[in-house]
């Protein structure tokens, strides 16, 4: 095959009818940079999803770091993150989020949804468990205006301890039930966090300048209804804002535990 001396030939996206374990296993090697699944849910599907969300009660995430808004359904686990613990009421508003669920009258929960995506590819696969207990699995998320160019490394974040497992690989996952018509790209770079990006990180916010992926090779998707897609999120990445339309998304991340399995949370 060739390929340029500055091109990376394993920073590509493979396209799938289904999550394979290849794949994911090809994704934490890192002979992947992303899985992309297309039709991962219906069309069908994914209207009646946000459709029954019109009357669901959105939040946001907490404003102050998290800028511009998203908006969002369930807990995600950074606003209820204190001195690289979780607080205790991440729990508080998981259940009231499993909860309100119900009342929509949908047949799969936001957790069941991710669950399924991997049952058939990895068997091992459950919601992630601390100190016992379940984690939140599935979190809505409305990101219109984009997001800060950032990483997601919950090692890093929970000083290793989130969960009851040690997890040797993180992964994010997501399935867009509503896409712009223009605009909403995922960006993702062939870059990872070093200690001298922390002089650009964007102030009060959860990300950094997009000068820190300057020179780095990206790969730029444009979500397709109802398709599914996997990566790894501790290379730098972003989603550029909806010109146009709504984008609304259902995702959790993944953990390659030290046991084999993968754990879910959100
Ligand atoms: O919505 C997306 O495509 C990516 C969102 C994101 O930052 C993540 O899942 O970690
Ligand atoms: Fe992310």
């Amino acid at each position: 095959m060739q390929h340029s001396i500055n091109t990376d030939p394993l920073f590509v996206a493979v396209e799938s009818d289904s999550l394979t374990r290849a794949d994911i296993a090809g994704l934490i090697a890192g002979r992947l940079a992303a899985i992309r699944v297309p039709g991962l849910l219906s069309a069908a599907r994914c209207h009646a999803i946000t459709a029954a969300l019109a009357d669901a009660p959105m939040d946001r995430y907490d404003e102050s770091r998290v800028f511009p808004v998203v908006a969002k359904f369930g807990p995600a686990i950074n606003d209820h993150r204190a001195a690289g613990e979780l607080r205790d009421d991440y729990w508080d508003a998981a259940r009231v989020a499993d909860k309100v669920w119900t009342t929509l009258g949908l047949p799969d929960s936001p957790r069941e949804l991710c669950l399924a995506a991997f049952r058939s590819a990895w068997p091992d696969v459950a919601p992630g468990r601390r100190q016992g207990r379940e984690m939140h699995v599935g979190i809505v998320r409305e990101i219109n205006a984009g997001l800060q160019v950032h990483f997601d490394d919950a090692v890093r974040e929970y000083a290793g301890r989130l969960l009851d497992g040690d997890v040797v690989a993180q992964l994010a996952f997501n399935i867009y039930i509503r896409v712009p018509p223009a605009g909403g790209e995922t960006v993702l770079w062939r870059r990872r966090w070093q200690p001298g990006d922390e002089e650009r990180r964007i102030p009060g916010g959860y990300g950094f300048d997009e000068s820190v992926t300057v020179d780095s090779q990206s790969l730029t998707l444009r979500p397709t209804l109802g398709e599914g897609f996997l990566f790894d999120p501790r290379h730098y990445h972003t989603v550029r804002p909806a010109t146009d339309g709504r984008r609304i998304s259902i995702g959790c991340f993944v953990g390659l535990t030290d046991d084999g399995r993968l754990a879910l949370w959100s």
